[in-house]
């Protein structure tokens, strides 16, 4: 089964609306108006497609999230059963202190296919390299390196790891900086930062480390699109955490996914820009019209590009 075209330009119209919505709020110091202006538009978009959409990946649960929550049913009612990840504003920071970055990202897949990944973190690694056995998140850090470094015929001072700027990942860029590893830290925003491996442009070889558990799903679905490998082990700091993921119905919580275990099947990932990044431009807006930039992918067409539009607000 899979998507029909017409979902492309429905939800690249829906993340369009939300990357829009906040962009009124770059630079105000609030992200979670920020946030909201996003998931407000995000929400009322979607219910405007037809089909029977659910959110598996969303703002949080019921309790903590009034919309768009995992669970929530969105669309018409009328059409296909759809899993739909959001994350409505990614890099909230960005767009409160209008920095590079920020952009609204949404992916769909048909139900079932979309791992339900529980609000916790998630140890992850994407390589432009499909090949079994190169890179793998159960190696060390080390072979990972020179493995990668044979398989792209460069030295390891050659290549370059993009990973998130925290405390937490001392002991990684420690190691990366004794191998002669490049680095290019991120402040935030690991959605961008996974996809980074995508295009030589990028400069980045390898993308590594701890961040968000939904924001790897989103990631894996536009990197299998492109042809790329990803892997993620969730981390459950509490006993919180294991209860929800158990509840979630993870049985093994030490489980390696691989990327076609994240997402199967056909899918479509969208992500706009709020703020210009790596990725893409931010919105501008000309007299009654907006201008945006979103990076789109359709696994089963095989499209994988950016689409800049100009819509009347
Ligand atoms: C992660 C990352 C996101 O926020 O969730 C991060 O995946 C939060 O990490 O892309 P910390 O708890 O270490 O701050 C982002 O960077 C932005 O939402």
């Amino acid at each position: 089964m899979i998507l029909d075209k017409k979902f492309e330009n429905l939800f690249l119209n829906v993340c369009n609306r939300a990357a829009l919505s906040s962009h009124y709020l770059v630079g105000k110091n609030d992200k979670i108006a920020a946030d909201k202006a996003a998931v407000d538009s995000m929400r009322s978009e979607l219910n405007k497609i037809d089909m029977k959409g659910k959110i598996v990946i969303g703002e949080g649960e019921l309790d903590e999230a009034p919309m768009l929550y995992i669970g929530e049913k969105v669309g018409t009612n009328k059409g296909p059963l759809l899993d739909i990840a959001v994350d409505p504003l990614e890099g909230t920071n960005f767009a409160a202190q209008n920095l590079p970055g920020a952009l609204s990202v949404i992916c769909v897949a048909q139900k079932s296919n979309l791992l339900n990944a529980p609000e916790t973190y998630m140890n992850k690694i994407s390589v432009n390299c499909t090949e079994p056995n190169v890179v793998d998140l159960d190696y060390s850090l080390k072979k990972n390196i020179y493995n990668l470094a044979e398989y792209k015929n460069k030295k390891p001072e050659n290549l370059t790891a993009c990973i998130l700027d925290r405390p937490r990942h001392l002991e990684t860029i420690n190691e990366l900086k004794k191998l002669k590893v490049n680095l290019r830290l991120i402040t935030d925003g690991d959605i961008s930062g996974a996809l980074l491996v995508t295009n030589e442009k990028y400069g980045v070889d390898i993308f590594l480390g701890i961040g968000g558990g939904p924001e790897g799903v989103l990631a894996a679905s536009a990197l299998d699109a492109f042809d790329c490998n990803f892997q993620g082990r969730f981390l459950f700091n509490t006993e919180k955490d294991k209860n929800r993921a158990k509840k979630m119905g993870i049985k093994d919580l030490n489980k390696k996914y691989s990327i076609n275990e994240i997402v199967s099947g056909d899918s479509i990932f969208c992500a706009t820009g709020v703020t210009s990044g790596d990725l893409v431009s931010g919105i501008e807006i000309e007299n009654d019209d907006f201008i945006s930039e979103t990076l789109i992918t359709h696994k089963s067409t095989n499209m994988k590009k950016i689409i800049k539009t100009r819509q009347k607000i």
